[in-house]
């Protein structure tokens, strides 16, 4: 099974996606999701102009040996571009694999570890009433785990908050511009109103139901330590990105001075991000998307090295995650023994015109469905209805007019 064909797919309906496509001499196809939100065309350039010529005449079967051949002949090691390109590549040859076998991927990972893959949504609001709104459209959704992320007096714009003209159910951060939206920020007025959101939350809702909270990389770890510690009595199934991922040790710091589970990851791309979070068993979760991450090859390998310290699943199920990217995450999700948690917000429904999918979301559970497979086909007449759109992330000033993290 050679490959004889791969090209790079730049698509627009809800949202940016970018997606390498293969082909072989025995007439599959392979899908590949290669999007890096708001830096979309480095992805595709890396891919287009340095991978594909290195893929055409290339044995599909041979994964192990092409992940290794396209991370050690670059001679230039990680980064999330490099990371990105190599997952989309990854996917894309196990894709064509468990094709070629007749079998839904998860198959060829170990068979199923479980019956469905419980997944949590994100709930937001500028006010109580409004979140409470939130959280119950969520619950009637079927969803049994729930992010919660209010607006916060004293800040006029919170990350994970639907912005005010566009108020639909599911926030995408990104916004379609020619520059990124700026935003403002203020810890001290965050950690003093946060742990009251989450007193409300559980006084309303009851202690059964899980609830996670992100905090977007936006404190010191110290603050960190303090919010965990503040939050401990309305039992967090996770904090998230506490801290700036960079610095490993801080978390030991966080650590040392709560009991509140962590999860990190959602920005690294290769398992030395997480060397001394997990050897020092410093995090609960592990955050990465499989799209960013080396694809599926890598992220069995860091959540098997996981597994080993207790250390479970949380991958990283945005909007910015195409359908294909969501896929391999529920193949994996499916067959791992540690799993957690996975992220999931609904694609639009122009996305769904262009990812043909047959993974389910049933009461609160998905299940990447038995297509041999992924399980999801992209319809390149629909995706070339909806060009490329410059995006960008936010970003966040403090009062000050300094930049602070987004
Ligand atoms: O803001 O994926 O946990 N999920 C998140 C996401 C991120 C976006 C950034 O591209 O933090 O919603
Ligand atoms: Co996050």
């Amino acid at each position: 099974m050679n490959i004889v064909a791969a090209e790079v797919i730049v698509t627009s309906p809800d949202r940016n996606f970018v997606t390498l496509k293969l082909t072989t001499d025995n007439g599959l196809t392979g899908w590949g999701d290669a999007t890096l939100n708001g830096r979309e065309l480095s992805v595709a350039s890396y891919l287009t102009d340095h991978v594909v010529p290195l893929l055409i005449g290339r044995d599909a079967h041979r994964i192990e040996d092409t992940w290794q051949f396209l991370y050690r002949s670059a001679y230039w090691r990680r980064g999330p571009v490099t990371m990105t390109a190599i997952a989309a590549v990854d996917v894309a040859l196990w894709d064509l694999k468990a094709k070629a076998a007749g079998l839904p991927l998860y198959q060829l990972l170990g068979g199923a570890s479980r019956t469905g893959i419980m997944a949590y949504g994100h709930a937001s609001g500028r006010d109580q009433e409004e979140l409470f709104d939130s959280i119950r459209r969520h619950l009637d959704e079927g969803f049994r785990s729930i992010r919660v992320q209010t607006s916060v007096p004293g800040i006029d714009a919170v990350y994970g908050v639907i912005a005010p003209a566009a108020a639909s159910e599911h926030y995408e951060p990104a916004q379609r511009a020619p520059l990124p939206a700026e935003e403002d920020w203020d810890s001290r007025a965050y950690l003093r109103h946060i742990p009251t959101v989450f007193e409300a939350v559980r006084n309303e809702f009851g202690p059964e139901l899980p609830l996670l909270h992100d905090v977007h990389h936006r404190l010191t770890p110290i603050q960190a330590a303090r919010l965990g510690k503040s939050l401990e009595p309305y039992d967090l199934f996770w904090l998230e990105d506490c801290t700036p991922a960079e610095n490993q040790e801080a978390l030991r710091l966080v650590r040392n001075h709560t009991v509140t589970p962590l999860a990190i990851g959602e920005v690294f791309n290769t398992v030395w991000d997480y060397q001394a979070l997990i050897r020092e068993q410093l995090i609960d979760y592990v955050r990465s998307a499989v799209t960013h991450t080396g694809g599926i090859t890598a992220m069995r390998k860091l959540l098997d090295y996981a597994a080993q310290y207790q250390i479970k699943s949380g991958i990283h199920g945005p909007t910015d995650i195409s359908p294909i990217g969501m896929a391999a995450a529920l193949h994996l999700d499916l067959a791992i023994h540690n799993f957690g948690i996975q992220e999931y917000m609904p694609h639009g429904p122009l996305t769904n015109e262009v990812f043909r999918q047959t993974f389910t979301f049933q009461d609160g559970y998905l299940h990447p469905g038995d297509q041999p497979g992924l399980g999801v086909e992209l319809d390149e007449e629909a995706a070339a209805r909806f060009p490329y759109q410059p995006a960008y992330l936010p970003f966040n000033r403090l009062k000050d007019g300094t930049v602070h993290d987004w």
